[in-house]
């Protein structure tokens, strides 16, 4: 028999249908069996009658045990309906079951509240969980949504390499790759400056990409490997046409979130992010002032959340703008404003960096001149020069750090709680002290 998804049982009343999936729960009631079944659709209470053939499977079966249910999909009783619940007023009459395959015992039940390290360790059984099927449901929704509005506005995708011959970041913290007999590659700390040069091609890009970052310290927002999307446009008079990109883009991306996963906001208990009219523009110096401490060249963890709680009262926004960083403490390719403040800006989410961008150098003499500055050699980049040496617009873009980003939106506790596979200092699936990993 065809396979019935379980959120479409509804339309079988009546009729006998096979479904397929895991098992939930089973709950033993006198002589009958009680399930919930679980497949990619949702769930549905099974019940196993004492006069059933599917008895004796049924005595076998325990939780997780994959399976193939034949039954009839009854109305329930009026007294057990479940109002607003998935298949809350219907129940499966269990005739026959066929095991697809057994599990074992498991460490835990699976939506157990567990410490986060346990979670990691458990990884293939605990994505299982509600909680982790919340989380990367909206993940995968966040990452579609953002590339649906960028591609609404004539943006191009292309695929950034993660093995490169430098560190677009400088500074930031590089991981060796020990294959290229004579030359040392790195993993990509960014797709920066391939998407510069995408711009020389296509005008507007972006790019989902891995990013890989050797961070020395284990803290709540930095993975190793973390997923950004970064965007690149050209023909921009400042980096004000880049924010409003990006602030439309995340505009979009948070309204589909909502429209699209209301019940997980509810079931996390967390209110959809606000977006108020328009997200507000602090200069860096403007945010030390307001928050009456002494300005310094960035912006500490305490000053991000203490803004965003700014921005929030007086502006209805979960999101600000930080603008004017010092260009000493940007990326060799940011445009200065004028001497010493730069065309670079974050955006701040929920207390968090969650974005990063800027206005570009797009001249070629500037652009080397610039790199000298910095202590490097331009050799090194000649590669990387030739988009500015054939001619590129005036441009700028940004990126978003979706682990962050997911982070904030369920207002999780830990960035490594929104990657499916977290990896930091001391874990690569499992803790790297770990016996067997
Ligand atoms: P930046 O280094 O600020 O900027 O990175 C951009 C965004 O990526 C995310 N991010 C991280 N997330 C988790 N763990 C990490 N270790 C980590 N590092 C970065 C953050 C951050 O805001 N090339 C520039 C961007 C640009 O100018 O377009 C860049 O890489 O959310």
């Amino acid at each position: 028999m065809e396979r019935v998804l379980i959120r479409d049982l509804k339309a079988h009343v009546g009729k006998e249908v096979t479904i397929a999936g895991w098992v939930d729960v089973r709950r033993d009631q006198g002589k009958m069996v009680f399930f919930d079944f679980r497949d990619r659709s949702g769930m549905v209470q099974g019940v196993v009658l004492p006069k059933s053939e599917a008895v004796d499977a049924a005595k076998e079966t325990r939780h997780e045990y994959v399976v193939s249910v034949t039954g009839k999909v009854n109305v329930r009783p009026q007294k057990n309906v479940q109002a607003g619940k998935l298949n809350g007023d219907i129940e499966l009459e269990v005739l026959r079951i066929e095991i697809l395959s057994r599990a074992q015992e498991l460490p835990f039940e699976k939506d157990t509240d567990i410490n986060i390290d346990t979670r990691f360790d458990y990884r293939p059984f605990t994505l299982r969980s509600q909680r982790d099927h919340d989380i990367f449901k909206v993940q995968a929704t966040v990452v579609d949504a953002y590339r649906q509005s960028l591609i609404a506005q004539d943006f191009t995708e292309f695929q950034a390499p993660s093995l490169v011959g430098g560190d677009a970041e400088g500074g930031a913290a590089v991981f060796k790759v020990d294959y290229f007999n004579d030359r040392t590659a790195y993993l990509a700390t960014s797709p920066q400056l391939y998407k510069q040069i995408m711009v020389g091609a296509f005008e507007r890009a972006f790019t989902v990409a891995r990013i890989f970052r050797a961070e020395k310290s284990a803290t709540t927002r930095h993975l190793s490997e973390a997923t950004c999307v970064d965007f690149e446009m050209g023909f921009i008079s400042d980096e004000r046409e880049v924010m409003a990109t990006l602030e439309r883009t995340i505009r979009d991306v948070v309204e589909t979130v909502a429209k699209k996963h209301a019940d997980v906001f509810e079931r996390m208990g967390v209110p959809v992010p606000a977006l108020g009219d328009k997200f507000p523009v602090l200069t860096l110096r403007e945010a030390h002032e307001k928050l009456g401490v002494t300005p310094e060249d960035d912006m500490t963890p305490e000053h991000e959340r203490n803004i965003c709680e700014w921005a929030l009262k007086e502006h209805g926004s979960d999101f600000v703008f930080i603008t004017r960083f010092p260009t000493n403490a940007r990326a060799f390719y940011t445009m200065a404003e004028d001497g010493t403040l730069s065309r670079g800006f974050d955006l701040l989410f929920r207390g968090l960096e969650i974005n990063s961008g800027a206005q570009r150098i797009h001249n070629y003499d500037e652009m080397v001149a610039r790199i000298k500055e910095r202590g490097m050699d331009p050799d090194k980049f000649q590669f990387y020069l030739q988009a500015f040496k054939y001619g590129i617009p005036p441009h700028g873009g940004c990126s978003t750090g979706i682990e962050r980003f997911t982070m904030k939106m369920l207002n999780l506790g830990n960035a490594k709680e929104a990657s499916a596979f977290p990896r930091d200092m001391n874990r690569i699936d499992l803790l790297l002290s770990q016996e067997g990993a």
